[in-house]
């Protein structure tokens, strides 16, 4: 049983131009304030811009999994890191097709496929955006994640048809270094301008419960906020500490904290789906329920993310049909 998309949910939303108006002070007091400030406040700005009743589903494939040659440190598909996730071919073209037809018909508008590349490069581009075809001769979304773009990459992307690109900026520019060696700040947000000026809508967000501090959380905000036209779409990932990564034994993250930081993303872009991302089949349905009263207004829906697990669609669509959810574009 699939659920069905309302396409009616959203009140008209515009995305903000990042007007560079927020500095970290601040939002770390936004963060601060009392809980039942910051999730009121939060969920006043939602109403103003969504149905909060609303929920957009996006289902992920992993079009190339493991052997990447960046060493992210929680990421178990580096070759860096001895993991459980062993290094696969690039998936066919017919095979993403068959997916994205499972997934429209469980319910999900948006279908991600990820690949575990430091870029894309020469034949494996051109089956992406083969890949991207399929996944618009479906009728659905299509979003893609491929690691670091050109201009002129981008630019193909566009004209295949994508509609978003997933490149997360993962936490602040200070923690960053910390995390990820093999690539720079500056060269995520440099692809993040290449999306935008091929055209095409931008996903980009970030990981808490990296060992990071609430400064980093507010600083990788802001730099989202701030951004000339701010991402239609701020995936929040709870780490999936995986064995074999460096973060494997990183402590459990305070709910309290994932709560807060999606009510600062919120708060902060009113206009844009906040995606409760990776780390939802360790939370319990209250947790998750705080979350969308936080403001968040998509998920991942589908039993796998990308090497790890997700919810099953039935706990997903019972979750949602008790908080009285149904999807939306
Ligand atoms: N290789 C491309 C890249 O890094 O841009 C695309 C795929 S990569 C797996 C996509 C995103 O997944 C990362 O930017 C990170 O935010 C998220 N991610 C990866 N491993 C994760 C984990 N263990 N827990 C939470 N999020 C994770
Ligand atoms: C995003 O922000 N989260 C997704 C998607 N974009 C590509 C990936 C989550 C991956 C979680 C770990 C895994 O399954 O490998
Ligand atoms: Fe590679 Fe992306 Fe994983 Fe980093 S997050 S190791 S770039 S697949």
């Amino acid at each position: 049983m699939g659920i069905e998309a309302t396409g009616t949910g959203e009140a008209a939303a515009s995305i903000d131009a990042g007007s560079g108006q927020w500095d970290i002070a601040r939002v770390e007091s936004i963060y601060r304030q009392p809980f039942h400030d910051l999730l009121h406040r939060a969920q006043c700005v939602h109403r103003q811009h969504f149905d909060p009743s609303a929920v957009q589903l996006s289902t992920l494939m992993n079009i190339k999994s493991g052997g990447c040659p960046e060493d992210c440190a929680y990421c178990p598909q580096s070759a860096h890191y001895t993991t459980p996730v062993a290094p696969e071919k690039m998936v066919s073209v017919a095979e993403v097709h068959a997916a994205a037809h499972a997934a429209r018909a469980a319910g999900a508008t948006r279908f991600c496929m990820g690949a575990a590349w430091r870029a894309p490069r020469g034949r494996d581009f051109a089956r992406a955006l083969e890949m991207v075809r399929a996944v618009r001769d479906v009728g659905m979304e299509s979003c893609a994640t491929l690691g670091m773009l050109t201009e002129e990459q981008a630019q193909q992307l566009a004209a295949a048809g994508l509609d978003y690109y997933n490149h997360n900026i993962d936490t602040s520019a200070e923690f960053y270094e910390r995390i990820i060696t093999t690539r720079s700040y500056a060269d995520r947000l440099r692809t993040l301008e290449h999306v935008r000026s091929a055209g095409i809508r931008v996903c980009c967000g970030g990981i808490v419960g990296m060992g990071e501090s609430m400064r980093d959380r507010c600083a990788m905000l802001v730099t989202l906020a701030n951004l000339p036209r701010q991402p239609e779409s701020v995936p929040i990932n709870m780490l999936v500490r995986v064995a074999g990564t460096p973060l494997s034994d990183s402590p459990k993250l305070d709910p309290v904290d994932l709560v807060r930081t999606i009510a600062v993303a919120r708060i902060l872009m009113p206009a844009s789906r906040v995606r409760l991302s990776a780390g939802r089949s360790e939370m319990d349905d209250a947790l998750q329920a705080l979350c969308f009263h936080a403001g968040a207004n998509s998920i991942f829906y589908g039993e796998r993310l990308l090497t790890t697990e997700n919810p099953e669609v039935k706990r997903d669509q019972d979750l949602l049909d008790r908080l009285d959810m149904a999807a939306s574009r």
